[in-house]
């Protein structure tokens, strides 16, 4: 399974699937693509949804937004 999650952490949200990602010890298993570092993640983001909403995480291509579904995905997938 090929999961990237786009995210930044100005967000609140997007700090809370991180801290998911951190307790279940699985930074290496997700691509981590901060839309404010690199510019070019974002401009990904918009081609993929049309929009720069964060945290959207891409499961095998199908995207996932809502922070709290993405978390309940990560816990399921990995717990
Ligand atoms: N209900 C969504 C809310 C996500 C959200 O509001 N994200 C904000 C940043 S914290 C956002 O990306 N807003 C659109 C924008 O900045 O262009 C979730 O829980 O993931």
């Amino acid at each position: 399974m090929k999961l990237q999650l786009y995210f930044h952490h100005e967000c609140g949200f997007s700090r809370s699937v991180l801290n998911t990602i951190n307790n279940l010890k699985i930074q290496d298993k997700i691509e981590l693509k901060n839309i404010r570092e690199n510019p070019e993640f974002e401009k990904t983001l918009i081609e993929i949804m049309g929009d720069k909403q964060v945290p959207t995480l891409i499961v095998d291509e199908k995207p996932m937004r809502e922070s709290e579904d993405i978390k309940k995905f990560l816990i399921k997938s990995f717990l």
